[in-house]
């Protein structure tokens, strides 16, 4: 049976380091696995990812963000994630529409019946059969993610949403656990403050539950 598993979390809560881990670890098993990310999958989401994420001389205000990630969204459901799930992979998948309510949602202060509507509109109405929330403190996240890009030139380091206030970054993880409340039976959420290895064995736990 496929399965469509999502990962999701505040920045530099570790989940693409757990997503290449768990990707390992299903391949192991001899289950074919697809990992990808959002915004990115397609060649058309990884130039949209460019425009969203560097810091340009252009402005991109909070709706036309909003929509540029969903259409990243609509052609990686389309040309890679359903492709993938009909052809009996299991897709791990580097954030989806939860991103979208947590961000533009509770970070941005767009409406969230609207994003819930865009979202099946771009995604066909797929739904993740899991979701692994990485929960950590968002001063933790922040300074895993400083610590990353120290050393590299400021300019090129810092995308256009590390830039956000620690304000901002706590509304999202407010809104990732407002989401996980709201559907305790797709969400787990793993404490993404432990090292490395004991937040793999958690993520191996939880998705031998869908084997
Ligand atoms: N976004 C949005 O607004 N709306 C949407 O609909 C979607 C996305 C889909 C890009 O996402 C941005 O797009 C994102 C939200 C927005 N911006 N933010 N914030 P992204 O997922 O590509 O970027 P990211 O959130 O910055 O994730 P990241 O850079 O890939 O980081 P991560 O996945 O959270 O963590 P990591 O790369 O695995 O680890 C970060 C560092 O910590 C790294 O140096 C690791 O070696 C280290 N690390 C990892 N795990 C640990 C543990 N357990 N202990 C200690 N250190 C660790």
């Amino acid at each position: 049976m496929t399965r469509f598993v999502t990962f999701e979390g505040i920045e530099g809560c570790g989940k693409t380091t757990q997503i290449r881990l768990a990707a390992a670890w299903l391949a192991e098993r001899g289950i074919p696995v697809l990992a990808t990310a959002e915004p990115g999958g397609t060649p058309l989401g990884r130039k949209i990812r460019e425009v969203l994420l560097k810091r340009g001389s252009f402005a991109i205000g909070a709706e036309a963000e909003l929509l540029l990630f969903a259409a990243a969204r609509a052609q990686h459901v389309r040309q890679a994630i359903l492709p993938a799930l009909r052809a009996g992979q299991w897709v791990l998948c580097d954030r989806f529409a939860d991103a979208t309510l947590a961000y533009q949602g509770f970070g941005r202060g767009l409406d969230a019946g609207f994003i819930r509507t865009l979202n099946d509109f771009s995604a066909l109405s797929l739904s993740p059969d899991r979701t692994l929330l990485f929960d950590l403190p968002v001063e933790a996240g922040l300074a895993r993610a400083e610590k990353r890009t120290a050393g590299v030139w400021a300019e090129a380091a810092e995308d256009r949403f590390e830039r956000e206030d620690k304000a901002f970054h706590g509304r999202i993880r407010d809104g990732y656990l407002n989401l996980a409340a709201g559907e305790p039976e797709r969400f787990r959420i793993i404490d993404g403050a432990a090292d490395v290895e004991t937040v793999h064995r958690e993520v191996c736990l939880r998705l031998a539950e869908l084997l």
